[in-house]
Formats: C-alpha cells, structure tokens, sequence
C-alpha cells in the first residue's frame, strides 16, 4: 500500500511537472501564442481580437474581480504557474506608474502601446512576422 501511494506520488511529481512547465523554444511559444490571440485562426490577429485575449487574460489573473492585479494575484494566477518568465514580463511592462499593481487601465493603456509598436503597417492587425512576443529571449 505504501509502495503504490510513494509510485502514485512520484507518477503525479512528473507528470505535474512537465504539464506545469512546457517547455517552448522561442519559436513553439510565438505560435502558441499566436494561436491564442487568433481567436478565428485566419492567420491575423486583429485589434478586436488582440483586446478580447487581454480582457480575457486580465480577467484570468484579477483572482478577486477588483479590477486590480496584485503580486500574489500574479504569483497565484495559472497564467504565472505556466508560463513564469513571460508572465512576469507582461506584469513589468503593464506596471506603467511603477506602483507594484496593475490596474485594468494601465494593462489596456500599455497593451495599447504594444499593438501599435508591433503593427508595423499600421493597417490595425497584426501577421505571424508583425506579432512580438514579451522577452522573446527568456524562452531561448
Ligand atoms: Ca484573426
Ligand atoms: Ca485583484
Ligand atoms: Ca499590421
């Protein structure tokens, strides 16, 4: 009995491991990311598209609803369990005033400034060449 529970905890160790920490190169992690923001995959990630993943992602870390993303909210969200680096990355880049939280304003107002930096045609969507991914090089 002893035995099958330590191999069930050492199955579920590994396993839970490599479900919790993918490991993407810089290349599988543009696409999977693409993938997630081209919510209609035709190839182009529009605008409209782009907010809806933002909303979305906000929504997923703003644990208690409050319109405001804490360290332990980012610390405890599934988006940082997953994906750390990039995770801290985006919660850095939103922190427009440096205050240690990002409100719902600062992550459109800084996701803004993103989208228009990477649309480098201006035309209001953003191709697989256009699409930058936060701290590209963390992943490498
Ligand atoms: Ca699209
Ligand atoms: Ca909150
Ligand atoms: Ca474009």
């Amino acid at each position: 009995m002893l035995k099958i529970a330590l191999l069930l905890t050492l199955l579920l160790g590994i396993s839970g491991c490599s479900l919790l920490k993918p490991h993407y190169n810089a290349q599988q992690m543009h696409s999977y990311l693409f993938n997630k923001f081209d919510e209609d995959g035709d190839g182009l990630i529009t605008k409209e598209e782009y907010f809806d993943f933002i909303e979305y992602r906000f929504d997923q870390m703003d644990l208690d609803g409050d319109g405001i993303i804490t360290k332990e909210e980012l610390y405890n969200s599934r988006f940082y369990t997953y994906l750390p680096a990039l995770a801290q990355a985006v919660f850095r880049d939103s922190d427009l005033d440096k205050s240690g939280t990002v409100t719902y304003k600062e992550m459109v107002k800084s996701e803004e400034i993103r989208f228009s930096q990477m649309d480098r045609d201006q035309d209001g969507a953003l191709t697989p060449e256009e699409f930058m991914v936060n701290n590209m090089d963390e992943f490498i």
